[in-house]
């Protein structure tokens, strides 16, 4: 089969430097990085020619206008099927959605930053339905036996300072996107890419199965006295069989959370600093419908200044309002949640938690007796580390009456201390927490 060699953007990429060994490389900060060593365009030629796929070498404009046509119209024409997409140059300028939902056997490389538009006026009109919460995108991204591959370069910056000092701490404001929405995203591998400072969540994935997203680095990091509230590392909704491969994420919301029915969610050696740690929810939050989150499995995570381990959440079993900040009523079950070998340092709250009044509309921590969303088979095992003084339990869990209470938590092999004492940390709380291996509850 020929190779259709189709150059969008600049005339040719620039050929240059030796090629670049396809392995994997850890992201990191950019400062701490040398610049990429991007393989030639004759390498990609016969790359391309070798495995039978059209090539898309995507330059970035030459005058700096809007890149993100020409990347939608390769993903979604040219270079749709069967195809190798390069993105060599340095940055693209992002200031129009992108809709890319149905590439099947693609390969894209990227070395270079996505750097989208600050101009939040126009973005609030544009963005798209995630069709979750009423949250929303401006990157549409699915399809079928992909592999995306950022050699610890490729990064998508949604230039979120602008974001945070207009949101000036308001949670889920209408519109304001997530950079990416993985949707119908199947079969497929992320690696090696960076994803700094995006608008809201950094991404979610929903409707999709049996990926890979390895050496991941995110950093939603503000620079102003407004925090990163939203800026959610990754959020998983309607999916199945989604591993997570050494993530490094920076943020101010969930590191990593599971929404309604994620099923075997994996996560494994990976670092958080400054978030909440690992949401299990929020569940229950959309009145009279059922969902599940079954069989999460995270091993071997360090966690620094984060509010916790992991928590678990669901809405009261009364709603009052409508998503994102309002809701509840919802009923489910989350069951087989296993966490091993965790560090923690400096837990800002309770380092493990649980709770069933999630509201963002004046409810919160109301009502908690009353959700029928039942927890159960939740499992932390050899976890050490600290929390700050001021932390008042080391485990938390207010569970639902209604639900009749959660059942079968166990705790093994751990060790946390508040932060200056020599004593294990061992001051558990629990309401109507039945079956509960490994602690003494004194509530
Ligand atoms: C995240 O970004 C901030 C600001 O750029 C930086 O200070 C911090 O070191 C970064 N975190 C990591 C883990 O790279
Ligand atoms: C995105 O593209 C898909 C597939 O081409 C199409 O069905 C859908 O309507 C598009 N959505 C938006 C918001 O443009
Ligand atoms: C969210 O969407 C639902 C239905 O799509 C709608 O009824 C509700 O008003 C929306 N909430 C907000 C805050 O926009
Ligand atoms: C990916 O899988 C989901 C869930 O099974 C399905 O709805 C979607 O159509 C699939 N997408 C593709 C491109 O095959
Ligand atoms: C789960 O996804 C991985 C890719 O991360 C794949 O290798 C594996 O076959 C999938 N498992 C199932 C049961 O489909
Ligand atoms: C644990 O994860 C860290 C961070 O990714 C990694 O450096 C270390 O090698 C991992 N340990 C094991 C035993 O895999
Ligand atoms: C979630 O799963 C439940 C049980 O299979 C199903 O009834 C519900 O429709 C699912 N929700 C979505 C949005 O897929
Ligand atoms: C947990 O700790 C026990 C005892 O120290 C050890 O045997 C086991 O291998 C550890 N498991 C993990 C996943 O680190
Ligand atoms: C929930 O009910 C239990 C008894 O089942 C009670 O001890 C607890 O205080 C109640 N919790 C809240 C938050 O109302
Ligand atoms: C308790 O939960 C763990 C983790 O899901 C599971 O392996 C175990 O079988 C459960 N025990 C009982 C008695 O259900
Ligand atoms: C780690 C990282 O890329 N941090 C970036 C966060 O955003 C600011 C502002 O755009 C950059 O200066 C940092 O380099």
């Amino acid at each position: 089969m020929n190779a259709v060699i189709a150059l969008l953007g600049a005339a040719a990429v620039a050929a240059i430097g030796p090629q670049l060994p396809l392995s994997p490389h850890t992201p990191a900060h950019r400062d701490s990085i040398p610049a990429p060593d991007v393989p030639s365009l004759e390498h990609w030629e016969s790359l391309a020619a070798s495995d039978g796929r059209r090539l898309c070498v995507i330059d970035p404009n030459p005058q700096g206008g809007n890149d993100g046509p020409a990347i939608e119209r390769a993903l979604t024409g040219d270079c749709r099927t069967n195809s190798l997409v390069v993105l060599a140059g340095d940055v693209y300028h992002i200031e129009t959605p992108m809709n890319t939902t149905t590439l099947d056997n693609v390969i894209i490389h990227q070395y270079g930053r996505l750097l989208w538009s600050p101009d939040i006026d126009y973005w609030l009109t544009v963005t798209m339905p995630v069709e979750f919460q009423n949250q929303s995108t401006v990157w549409y991204f699915g399809g079928d036996n992909i592999l995306w591959d950022g050699h610890g370069f490729g990064t998508l910056d949604g230039n979120g300072q602008v974001w945070y000092d207009w949101a000036h701490g308001r949670g889920n404001l209408p519109h304001r996107p997530m950079n990416i929405n993985y949707r119908g995203f199947n079969n497929s591998i992320v690696r090696n890419m960076r994803y700094v400072q995006s608008q809201m969540w950094t991404m979610a994935v929903t409707y999709s199965r049996n990926l890979l997203f390895s050496d991941i680095y995110v950093n939603n990091t503000s620079s102003s006295e407004h925090n990163t509230l939203n800026t959610d590392g990754v959020d998983t909704v309607y999916s199945d069989n989604i591993t997570f491969n050494r993530w490094t994420v920076t943020n101010g919301d969930d590191h990593i959370a599971l929404k309604g029915n994620s099923s075997n969610i994996f996560v494994y050696d990976s670092v958080f600093y400054d978030g909440q740690g690992v949401a299990i929810g929020s569940m229950g939050q959309f009145d009279g419908k059922w969902e599940y989150i079954e069989n999460f499995y995270a091993r071997n995570i360090t966690l620094y200044n984060t509010a916790h381990v992991s928590y678990l959440k669901t809405w009261s079993g009364d709603a009052k309002g409508y998503p994102p900040n309002g809701g509840g009523g919802g009923r489910g079950h989350a069951r087989n949640i296993v966490m091993e070998d965790i560090k923690i340092y400096g837990s800002r709250q309770r380092p493990f938690f649980s709770w069933q009044c999630e509201h963002y509309e004046g409810d919160m921590g109301k009502n908690c007796n009353s959700s029928e969303f039942k927890m159960s088979d939740v499992v932390w095992r050899n976890v050490s580390g600290t929390a700050k003084l001021s932390v008042d339990h080391v485990g938390h869990f207010q569970c639902s009456a209604a639900a009749g209470g959660c059942n079968n938590f166990t705790v093994e092999n751990i060790e946390i201390r508040r932060e200056g004492k020599e004593e294990l940390f061992e001051n558990w709380y629990c309401e109507n927490v039945f079956e509960n291996n490994g602690f003494t509850c004194f509530g």
